[in-house]
């Protein structure tokens, strides 16, 4: 039911794009309080898409009035399960009828390729709501074994208003990944998304409300980080807080919920990944094809980007070879609204004047570059993708995360060195493995310091998987059963009876 539409197609249906630039509260479009402002630029163009309402502390309190009121008197953690249920799988069918009009504000939003937002992200969104939505009448607490004349039970029950603040790297997607179990869970909800990519998510707080989602529990509040998001990792009446986000301004949520409320704090941070090749590969021309997808997709702009490529010393030659060839028939820098591009311009242009540093970096410090490292002549935020060979793990290149389109290659002489370089990371997020050894492959799943460890594949995987990271790459899971679970708070019942 997703839209399949030409080039052509596309931009006259953005031409065509009604923009809602005002804040959502209370079940209502609202300007700012102060009637504040912040434009949003398309980064294949340069253009100013439009001019935001800009929340600030006052809008926050105000959104954060609504969801208390609407969590207290019930109307939505008090409706029957079936009834949340009925209500998101409605809003899942919203979403899913209006995937045209929402894929193109994240497109024209932060310049990921229309075809993503086509064949990923939105498919994902839809399947997650719905995911959550059939939870709801899974979540059960139970009764233990006790003493006679007690029965004591432990209940589920919602923390009452959740805040989340989401990136712009999926803007849509990783909005759903808070705000679809926190609702589920009979929460309400107040969402910060990020001010690069401000458009799309304030459509489904729009379409929750349209699906019978009662007024209030559902809120969306645009700003900055320093300013909105503070406001709401501070806020006193927030009793959950859900961020993704860069490892610092994590640990920064870390502290605002131990100077306000010690509000139970969700984090989903950077990462460094890892895809580790063995020289036992069985198809080498698919790892390296899945490790170009892996650091290049999506412009290189995802938490668990496999950007360190630690190969062995071997069959690096030839891995780098192959990888150039997906690079450069696959991923060419294009328009994001032509179907067939697969990498767009950056977020921004500040963003990638500082993936230009990074890659500076790496020349400074003695990487070779393979190919890529420049701009394309064209406006907007592109970068050519870039590989680096010969990096060592010490390099600022393998230990801060880049957020673009730019590899490394680290040579490494067999396993036990593969594994101690993967594990010499503050990040933990994910990591790939390509071997045809059973032992070395369950090995490396037991040894990897990570939250997600692919086998023979990268970045796969559904509903089901726990998603979130070990170490500085924070402590959510998502997506996972335990996503919604983890939306609730335990009440043990201890009753004397007889
Ligand atoms: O992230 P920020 P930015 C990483 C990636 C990227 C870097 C910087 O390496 O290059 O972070 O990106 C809100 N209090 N990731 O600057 O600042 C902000 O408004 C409360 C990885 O965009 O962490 C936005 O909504 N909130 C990542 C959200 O936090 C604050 C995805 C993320 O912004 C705040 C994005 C504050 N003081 C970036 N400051 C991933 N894990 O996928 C900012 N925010």
């Amino acid at each position: 039911r997703l839209p399949d539409l030409d080039k052509a197609e596309w931009v006259s249906l953005a031409e065509g794009l009604q923009l809602e630039t005002r804040l959502f509260i209370d079940g209502d479009y609202v300007d700012a309080l102060d009637g504040g402002r912040f434009a949003t630029v398309n980064p294949a163009t340069g253009e100013v898409l439009a001019d935001m309402a800009e929340g600030t502390g006052a809008d926050i309190d105000r959104a954060v009035s609504a969801a208390r009121r609407a969590f207290r008197d019930g109307r939505w953690s008090k409706l029957a399960p079936r009834a949340r249920m009925d209500i998101l799988c409605r809003f899942a069918d919203l979403i899913e009828e209006q995937a045209g009009m929402l894929a193109l504000l994240d497109t024209l939003d932060m310049g990921k390729p229309i075809a993503d937002m086509v064949s990923v992200d939105l498919p994902e969104v839809v399947k997650t709501v719905r995911f959550m939505a059939e939870c709801i009448d899974k979540i059960d607490g139970k009764v233990t074994a006790t003493e006679p004349n007690v029965l004591h039970c432990v209940l589920r029950q919602p923390f009452g208003v959740v805040g989340c603040i989401s990136p712009w790297n999926y803007p849509l997607l990783m909005a759903v990944w808070k705000i679809a179990p926190a609702l589920a869970a009979g929460n309400t909800v107040v969402l910060k998304p990020a001010e690069q990519a401000p458009l799309s998510c304030i459509r489904l707080a729009e379409l929750f409300v349209a699906a019978g989602g009662p007024p209030g529990v559902f809120n969306v509040v645009n700003g900055l980080g320093e300013t909105a998001g503070k406001a709401l990792a501070l806020h006193p009446d927030v009793a959950k807080i859900s961020f993704t986000g860069s490892t610092e301004v994590g640990k920064l949520i870390l502290q605002y919920s131990g100077q306000s409320n010690m509000k139970q704090v969700a984090l989903e941070c950077g990462g460094k990944s890892p895809q580790i090749v063995l020289a036992d590969v069985s198809d080498l021309e698919r790892a390296a094809t899945a490790a170009a997808c892996g650091i290049f997709g999506n412009q290189g702009e995802v938490c668990n980007a496999g950007s360190r490529m630690i190969v062995d010393r071997r069959i690096a030659g030839d891995f780098i070879d192959l990888f150039r060839k997906t690079a450069e028939t696959s991923f060419i820098p294009g328009d994001p609204l032509d179907p067939s591009t697969r990498m767009g311009p950056l977020v921004t242009v500040e963003h990638r004047r500082r993936v230009m540093n990074y890659i500076e970096a790496g020349r400074r410090e003695g990487a070779r570059l393979v190919f890529g490292g420049d701009v394309p002549p064209s406006p907007g935020a592109y970068v050519n993708p870039t590989l680096f060979a010969d990096a060592a793990n010490g390099m600022t290149i393998a230990r801060e995360e880049i957020f673009g389109p730019v590899g490394a290659v680290i040579p490494v002489d067999g396993l036990d060195e593969a594994i101690r370089v993967a594990n010499d990371t503050v990040y933990g997020l994910a990591a790939g493995v390509w071997t045809s050894n059973l032992d070395t492959a369950l090995r490396l799943v037991k040894e990897i310091e990570a939250g997600v460890v692919w086998v023979n594949c990268f970045d796969e995987g559904d509903m089901t998987q726990p998603f979130g990271g070990w170490k500085q790459s924070g402590n959510a899971r998502d997506k996972c059963f335990e996503s919604v679970v983890s939306y609730t708070q335990t009440k043990s019942a201890w009753i004397r009876h007889g």
